[in-house]
């Protein structure tokens, strides 16, 4: 007799056609049944992170029935349904979902070695908040430059509101910080390579940055081959996805002239300038010059803003 049963679950890994879809019994090899494939047309039909409703069979394998709508998802590409042409797209271009509905991104950056390029942690800043997502913002390595020597030098991100933990992965500083931060949530780590990110995750939890390490030397041979991240369980708790060497969080589809909207601290000036098509570049009545002048805006987030507006 051919047992069958329904359950929810979790894609975790997505690997050519197949998917590790977590269960309250397990995880289960399923594939997508094929009614499924004719929707979402637009973009990914299945990526890591969707919830799903499958069947499973006696033989462990599962069959993926229904996918459940997505509430927010991290991508390569613009959102479907925002089927605008900005400069970095191009026209038509499907959405490439790098992981589906996380709580948050956790972009990872080192005080030093490699020195943080602070542009493109405001880059992804930009598109944390575009994809209307919660960013959170680690600096590692800190036994290089002391803690503090960090803080004096970042911590003007969390006076605009993001959530800055300060670690070490070798010195074992900030764990807790960061644990808290992860737990229960679906967390995405994002940022260049050689910052540690996988030593983070080891450091957590033994292990767990040489899956990590394992899936990066599968997915990363040439630079710009597509990153398939894994969802990991966390122990203590929630799941996590890292992202080997993510550099290129793309800014799709983002207009030039709504750049200034998701820079937090520049979105709540633009009304009070002369012009209400300012580029807060050059005219004259610009309050984000101003505050800038004033040293309310520092001149890195600035700096940054100008390079994107400019492109
Ligand atoms: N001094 C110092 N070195 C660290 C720390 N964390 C990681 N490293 C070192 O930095 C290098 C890169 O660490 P990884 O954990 O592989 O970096 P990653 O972010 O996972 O890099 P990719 O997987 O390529 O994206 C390794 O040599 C680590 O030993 C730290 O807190 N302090
Ligand atoms: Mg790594
Ligand atoms: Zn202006």
């Amino acid at each position: 007799m051919r047992m069958t049963a329904t359950l929810d679950g979790l894609i975790i890994k997505a690997q050519s056609g197949f998917f590790t879809v977590h269960t309250e019994a397990g995880n289960f090899a399923c594939q997508v049944r094929g009614k499924l494939k004719q929707r979402r047309l637009a973009s990914d039909l299945t990526a890591v992170g969707d919830r799903v409703t499958i069947s499973t069979h006696a033989d462990g394998a599962g069959m993926i029935e229904e996918i459940e709508p997505r509430r927010s998802a991290l991508s390569r590409r613009s959102p479907a349904g925002r089927d605008r042409v900005g400069p970095h797209s191009a026209a038509g271009e499907k959405e490439q979902v790098i992981v589906a509905n996380p709580d948050q991104v956790v972009f990872v950056f080192a005080v030093a070695e490699p020195a943080p390029r602070l542009g493109m942690l405001d880059r992804f800043l930009v598109v944390a908040e575009a994809s209307q997502l919660p960013a959170v913002i680690c600096f590692n390595k800190t036994d290089i430059t002391s803690e503090t020597r960090a803080q004096e030098m970042f911590s003007f991100y969390e006076s605009l509101g993001y959530p800055v933990i300060y670690t070490s992965a070798r010195n074992r500083r900030g764990l807790d910080a960061l644990r808290e931060r992860l737990r229960d949530r679906l967390s995405v780590l994002a940022g260049p390579s050689g910052v540690g990110k996988s030593s983070l995750l080891n450091a957590l939890q033994p292990g767990l940055g040489l899956a990590a390490k394992a899936i990066s030397r599968a997915t990363s041979k040439g630079r710009h081959t597509t990153v398939v991240p894994e969802l990991l369980p966390l122990l203590f708790g929630g799941w996590v996805a890292d992202t080997p060497g993510l550099r290129a969080l793309a800014l799709f589809d983002i207009e030039p002239d709504e750049v200034d909207g998701y820079f937090v601290e520049i979105r709540p000036l633009v009304s009070q300038c002369e012009f209400n098509d300012c580029t807060h570049l050059r005219e004259r009545g610009c309050a984000v010059q101003a505050a800038v002048e004033r040293g309310e805006i520092a001149r890195s987030r600035y700096e940054s803003y100008r390079k994107l507006r400019e492109l």
